[in-house]
């Protein structure tokens, strides 16, 4: 939990099971070292992911998610439908990004691949995140300034590269959320790892 001036606390639920999401407002009140959620807020949407066996909430109050892909390694055509899918079903606005424009013929592969859904409202947006010159991604961060948004996409595609990008530092201070997409019983060989950053401007 983060307060208004920026502190960080942990702090418990008042039941059993904890029913927050990454992105909720709560009001709590202070113990002695440490803090318990009394209410949550309200939310604007949630993001649900999803597999064939199950649905979890994820995330929640987004303006917008980041679906980050890159040229390599491949990607999942299920994974990226799955995300877009679940952003439209709560009118949270997708963005695709291609990265590692660098890296030639993989990347004219992707891009050729990813045709419908350039050809859908979408678009993608082209990006090569390493190389570190601010106009290859000016056009990002224009998208990202002020909006909090939800980074997702495969591992490799270059989420803790951006965060590392967007607040040096960050990924030290809040850790990452990385899971296995499908645990359980029939566990598939595909793991996602998924960061969120708030990408509005520092209080
Ligand atoms: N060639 C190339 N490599 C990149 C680019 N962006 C990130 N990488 C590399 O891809 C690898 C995976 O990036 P990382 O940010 O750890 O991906 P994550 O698993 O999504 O957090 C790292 O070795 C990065 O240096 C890029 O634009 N071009
Ligand atoms: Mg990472």
């Amino acid at each position: 939990m983060e307060t208004p001036q920026g502190q960080r606390l942990i702090c418990h639920s008042r039941g059993k099971k904890s029913q927050g999401l990454v992105g909720d407002r709560v009001l709590w009140q202070a113990s002695t070292d440490e803090g318990t959620i009394e209410k949550i807020e309200p939310r604007r949407n949630v993001f649900y992911r999803q597999d064939e066996i199950r649905t979890k909430s994820f995330a929640t109050n987004l303006d917008q998610i980041l679906i980050l892909i890159a040229a390599e390694p491949e990607f999942s055509s299920s994974q990226l439908s799955r995300a877009l899918i679940a952003a439209e079903a709560e009118h949270i606005k997708p963005i695709i990004a291609l990265n590692k424009s660098d890296l030639v013929e993989p990347f004219a592969r992707a891009w050729e691949w990813l045709r419908p859904y350039r050809q859908m409202h979408y678009g993608v947006l082209p990006l090569s995140l390493k190389q570190s010159s601010e106009v290859d991604h000016v056009e990002l961060l224009k998208l990202l300034h002020g909006k909090t948004t939800l980074v997702l996409g495969p591992s490799g595609a270059g989420k803790s590269t951006l965060i590392n990008l967007l607040a040096p530092g960050a990924l030290a201070q809040t850790g990452e959320i990385s899971q296995a997409l499908n645990s359980g019983k029939h566990t598939t060989t595909s793991t996602t790892g998924t960061g969120w950053i708030p990408t509005r401007p520092p209080r």
